[in-house]
């Protein structure tokens, strides 16, 4: 039993931005009090991994620090007080925090629980990290998860149960990315049936809300990217028409898509995270209701310039974090869509690897080749 001792494992170290990273081995602490060690059974590249990977300077660049935060895995070992979860249980770690007290999880309105200083804080809630490098350096945690290792340790808050004969695989998509998406077309847009949309970024992002529209009975989904090799894989969730910004000849996309919804889309979603792309979303969308929703991350700072007349006449731009989704009671349902055969999952796993080679992961994801790789433990 390894319960209240160190492990040594191995980790994937991110230890420069932009340089592959690499595969040290590490000591994971025992877990403190609300939290829970995690053996990582498999996790995934997120485009939020490779912004973080990629950022060299400001307040948010830490090194060294292991990334991932789209995983699954199984409890090791429980610190005090906490009853969720056993050891054996398998949890997929989220982001976002779900506190189950606070004002904002008491409410419908919002899935943006108060819980400790906010997703950038990239130690546990006692400020000090589970992880140390065989010098004895101290490595930081990532959006409270950091699922490049085989071993983690989470808050209690970040983490769910999931039913054990769960596909693995399939529950680590609905850790960050699918859930995100889908969750935006359902809980923030809420699409209706026979309504118009429109996608601006077919990653898996993109995809997972023209699944969510699909299931939703949306009478077009239309995907934008500059990637034309998108247009095949994004028929299996359902989108309608494709269109590539370079080849539009003589039109704007934002011609073609009004032209295609008879004046505008009902729901437009960004999920690349540019300004100015938000901008020409919010032009996509019909004068009068269209709502625009943000998912991409803007890393730029770009403010977001828009008329405030269109949005008397009421269009509307709103974001969500996850999709919206209560990580604790959200999570399990979309599992439960997958387990019924409504929710598309299979599809968005166009590659795996093992550990050893997860910087491959990367080059797929900086080449936009796929959609999610696996990493095996
Ligand atoms: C993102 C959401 C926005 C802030 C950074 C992390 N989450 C997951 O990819
Ligand atoms: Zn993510």
């Amino acid at each position: 039993a390894t319960a209240g001792k160190v492990i040594r494992c191995k980790a994937a170290i991110c230890r420069n931005a932009g340089k592959p990273l690499v595969i040290e081995e590490i000591e994971v602490d025992p877990p403190k009090a609300y939290e829970v060690r995690i053996k990582i059974l498999c996790t995934s590249l997120c485009h939020s991994d490779v912004t973080f990977w990629k950022l060299d300077a400001g307040p948010l660049a830490v090194f060294p620090r292991i990334l991932g935060h789209e995983a699954v895995g199984v409890v090791e070992s429980v610190g005090e007080h906490v009853e969720e979860v056993k050891e054996g249980d398998v949890a997929v770690p989220v982001f976002l925090p779900n506190c189950g007290e606070c004002r904002d999880c008491k409410s419908s309105k919002t899935n943006t629980c108060s819980f400790g200083d906010g997703i950038y804080n990239f130690m546990p809630r006692d400020g000090t990290s589970r992880f140390r490098d065989m010098n004895g350096e101290v490595v930081a945690h990532f959006l409270s998860v950091s699922s490049f290792s085989e071993y983690t340790v989470v808050d209690v808050n970040h983490l769910l149960k999931i039913s054990s004969d769960f596909p693995v695989d399939k529950a680590c998509l609905l850790s960050c990315g699918v859930s995100t998406g889908v969750g935006a077309a359902w809980n923030v847009a809420k699409v209706e049936e026979g309504s118009t949309v429109a996608i601006f970024g077919l990653g898996t992002v993109g995809l997972a809300v023209a699944e969510g529209a699909r299931l939703r009975g949306a009478s077009k989904i239309i995907g934008v990217d500059l990637n034309s090799e998108k247009s095949e894989i994004a028929i299996k969730f359902g989108v309608t028409d494709f269109i590539n910004p370079t080849s539009c000849g003589e039109k704007t996309v934002i011609e073609v898509i009004k032209e295609l919804t008879n004046g505008g889309a009902d729901y437009c979603f960004e999920c690349i995270g540019l300004a100015s792309l938000m901008i020409e979303a919010f032009h996509c969308c019909r004068v009068g209701w269209g709502m625009t929703v943000i998912l991409g991350v803007e890393m730029h700072a770009s403010p977001m310039t828009i008329n405030t007349y269109e949005i008397m006449r009421g269009k509307s731009v709103t974001g969500s974090l996850f999709g919206g989704c209560k990580p604790k009671t959200d999570v399990p349902l979309l599992a439960k869509k997958y387990l019924d055969k409504e929710l598309n999952l299979d599809d968005f796993i166009t590659h795996e690897v093992g550990f050893k080679d997860i910087n491959e992961a990367f080059e797929l994801l900086l080449q936009g080749k796929g959609l999610r790789c696996i990493i095996w433990m």
